[in-house]
């Protein structure tokens, strides 16, 4: 009994670990597998060609390209521009990074800018942020003007569009967003960044404030679940301005694809010829955009230099200098604080492993404990009996034993007293209990024998298991059978005597008439022995 338990709670160890090493293992299996998407990206250097397009990307309306990023809309009031993919995108889950600036003198800019998912190509001069209204699919907009004047803006959020909403504008889109986080992207140091994923039906945004270079700074903006967006839509950007206007530029646009293992799987299947012969392409490609560089440089030499010159003058300034070395020193603050924070964390994890560990630990001895103590704290619960009936039971089997020691004496005494009268019976003739007497007396013993013997052999069994064997409430206890048992014994022993006194009495009839009343009207006999011992006297008084 006591060894089940302890292999019960192994088994489920064993159980447990197992069920632990298969989530480990299946969430490994589930890793992600990215795959940069070159053909859905641009990046400097070289972003756009000599003739000013930049390779699988449509640009309009007043978007310029540069070799080093794209100005969908410059600082001038009333401008909109966007750039789309050319072709739609062949997967189902990405993750889409884009680095843009947003500057300009003002305290406060207009419009703001947005990158887009959708089935079709915007328009190059729409009505929301450059692009089309009632668009299918996904916007995430970076709004810098607060329309609706209630101080939450520059604003980050993310509207889903099936086609037939128009965006409003009046409300700052409030009632229309998915999610939104309140970041402020305009005149930072560095470019502000955003990381848009797209995985299994869930959307993620991460924003980078721009206050360091560092690629680690991303933060959380929002998390959406069940976002269903349409299967196979395009890429874009756009941005506009106002009577109030800012740079929009956007540095660079960096597509992933997203696999799970199967579809990775199947997919480097059929790209394995195929890689080959695109990345041949890809250093074809960039060996073309080398030299057409240098040439360029040949036949401009002054334009080069001028224009590195302008550059020059512009962020010479010892206000802009003294500004960048703040923001540098900044930066280099929130490394080191960053550092800590991953410290802090690591500590936090640890301390946690651990104290999760010791509980387990903990709950797996407390366990261990109740099972292996074969005390009675651990097992009182389940027998019907308490610790103090236990002690009680006890104490009465001592005094049952002490009395029916004394028992013993006197029924000794009796026994050898009966043993005279018979003999001396023998000798005279008058007083001799007749032969028909006697064995009336054997047979009625002898019932009295059987009932008692099957009495102490249902007593002789240990008293948990009685007790657990029959219901506490309705059963006879033992001491009342014991004492109707005895009370019939006593009985059956007057009737003897009182028969065998009518045949004859003498002085020693009288006394033993007289113990066994005695003895039966006792009461703290214990029944149980008495009654063995009683039994034995009849035998013997019945064999002589
Ligand atoms: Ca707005
Ligand atoms: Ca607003």
């Amino acid at each position: 009994m006591r060894c089940r338990p302890s292999t019960m709670s192994s088994t489920s160890l064993n159980i447990l670990l197992f069920t632990v090493l298969c989530l480990l293992v299946r969430s490994n299996s589930q890793t992600v597998h990215k795959r940069f998407e070159y053909k859905y990206s641009f990046k400097p250097p070289y972003l756009a060609q000599k003739d000013g397009s930049v390779p699988f990307w449509e640009y309009g309306g007043n978007a310029i390209a540069s070799g080093e990023s794209v100005r969908l809309a410059p600082s001038l009031r009333s401008q909109k521009g966007a750039i789309w993919t050319r072709t739609p995108i062949n997967f189902d889950w990405w993750e889409v990074d884009v680095m843009f600036k947003v500057t300009g003198r003002g305290r406060i800019g207009a419009d703001g800018l947005a990158f887009w998912y959708t089935t079709a190509r915007g328009e190059y001069t729409g009505e929301v942020f450059g692009s089309s209204d009632r668009w299918n699919g996904l916007g995430v907009i970076f709004d810098s003007f607060d329309n609706d004047n209630k101080h939450n803006n520059p604003y980050v959020m993310a509207v889903v569009n099936d086609g037939t909403k128009n965006f409003d504008h009046k409300s700052d889109g409030a009632t229309q967003l998915l999610s939104g986080c309140l970041r402020d992207f305009r005149n930072k140091p560095f470019p502000t960044r955003a990381r848009v994923e797209y995985f299994l039906n869930t959307l993620t945004v991460h924003f980078h404030n721009g206050l360091t270079n560092n690629e680690a700074d991303y933060e959380l903006c929002f998390r959406a679940e069940n976002v269903v967006l349409p299967r196979g839509g395009y890429f874009g950007l756009s941005a506009a301005t106002g009577g109030l206007a800012d740079d929009h530029d956007v540095i660079h646009l960096l597509t992933t694809s997203l696999h799970t293992t199967q579809q990775a799987g199947s997919g480097q299947q059929i790209s394995s010829a195929d890689q080959q012969k695109l990345s041949q392409e890809y250093q074809e490609y960039q060996k073309k955009l080398e030299q057409q560089k240098e040439d360029y440089r040949k036949e401009h030499p002054d334009e080069v230099r001028d224009k590195e010159g302008e550059f020059d003058d512009w962020f010479e300034s010892d206000g802009q200098r003294e500004l960048r070395q703040i923001f540098q020193g900044l930066g280099q603050i929130q490394d080191v604080m960053r550092d800590l924070h991953k410290k802090v964390d690591e500590v936090i994890g640890k301390q946690s492993n651990s104290l999760s560990l010791l509980s387990a630990v903990y709950s797996h001895a407390q366990g261990q404990g109740l099972q292996a103590a074969p005390g009675q704290p651990a097992q009182m619960p389940a027998l019907p009996i308490s610790r103090q009936d236990w002690d009680l039971m006890s104490s009465n089997h001592q005094l049952v034993i002490n009395t029916i020691a004394e028992l013993k004496g006197f029924i000794i005494d009796v026994a050898r007293k009966s043993d005279a009268l018979l003999q001396g019976g023998g000798a005279g003739a008058a007083g001799a209990p007749s032969p028909q007497l006697l064995s009336e007396m054997r047979d009625g013993i002898n019932v009295v024998k059987q009932t008692v013997a099957g009495v102490s052999q249902r007593l002789s069994a240990p008293p948990p298991a009685a007790q657990a064997l029959c219901p506490s409430v309705s059963c006879v206890s033992a001491a009342t059978l014991l004492a109707l048992l005895g009370a019939h014994l006593g009985l059956m022993f007057l009737y003897a005597v009182y028969k065998y006194r009518k045949k004859g009495s003498s002085s020693e009839e009288i006394l033993l008439s007289d113990v066994c009343v005695h003895l039966i009207l006792r009461a703290d006999i214990a029944p149980v022995r008495a009654a063995k011992l009683l039994l034995r006297l009849f035998d013997d008084v019945s064999e002589n």
